[in-house]
């Protein structure tokens, strides 16, 4: 049973929407954060918890800051924040990627989850007690061929949650990177701009995880008793060893 506020970025599908549900199922309060209302609207009515619409763009500064300030005072408490919005968009080397992909993946996945930690946090550090979980990735463990740019943003996730853990260390406030795998979600549809084929070829013969198979992972990091802070947690598939050693099945 959890008796808090939580706030989910990125719930409007995928790892997002399955925590939402996991969090919601323990009695949580939450707060839905995204960029597509209608989803946000979609996954409320599914939730057997009380929950909060927050219809605002990680990468829009101003929109994070009044969204947050705009919550009403019984929502305003928030105890847990799960930092989840971010996506990869192309898959490129250097030379030939675009500076698009690439200010896309920074500001979403680096200066969105500043933003709304930065936001947040005000509430946490009174409370003297609190827990952000951010979400990295197997790419901030290691960078692999042609991602060096969302290689580069999920490292900086794992260096601010290193940094955010020391500076709040004297807070009580407990920070959290978990670092997922192959998960199968829309992430491959958006990194490859709607080309089916290419996304479905990732998943090839293997058996990925599953959006609930991180939000469970994430549940149990809030779960664990005030004492205890996962810091952090590499989840991957059984048939992957590394970001490139996969031992498919065919
Ligand atoms: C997603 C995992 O390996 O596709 O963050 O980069 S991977």
């Amino acid at each position: 049973m959890i008796d808090k506020i939580v706030l989910i970025t990125g719930a409007s599908s995928g790892i997002g929407w399955a925590t939402a549900e996991a969090f919601s199922k323990q009695g949580a309060k939450v707060i839905l954060c995204g960029r597509r209302e209608h989803k946000l609207k979609e996954l409320a009515q599914i939730l057997p918890s009380t929950s909060y619409i927050l219809n605002f763009d990680v990468r829009d500064k101003k929109a994070v800051f009044s969204a947050i300030e705009s919550l009403p005072k019984s929502w305003k408490k928030i105890s847990i924040l799960i930092n989840n919005a971010g996506n990869a968009h192309g898959l490129d080397p250097v030379q030939t990627a675009s500076l698009e992909d690439w200010e896309a993946m920074i500001d979403s996945n680096v200066k969105g989850l500043l933003y709304v930690t930065k936001a947040v946090l005000p509430v946490m550090i009174e409370a003297q007690k609190g827990h952000i979980i951010n979400l990295g990735s197997i790419a901030g463990k290691e960078v692999y061929p042609n991602g060096s740019v969302y290689c580069s943003s999920k490292y900086a996730v794992d260096a601010f949650s290193q940094g955010l853990r020391i500076d709040l260390n004297t807070f009580g406030i407990r920070v959290g990177c978990i670092h997922p795998g192959m998960v199968e979600t829309e992430f491959s549809n958006v990194r490859f701009k709607g080309n089916v084929e290419r996304a479905q070829k990732v998943y090839q013969g293997v058996k990925p995880l599953t959006a609930e198979d991180i939000a469970n992972a994430i549940l149990y990091m809030a779960l664990a008793p005030e004492h205890i802070n996962v810091a952090d947690m590499l989840i991957l598939p059984t048939q992957q060893a590394n970001a490139y050693i996969l031992n498919r099945k065919n």
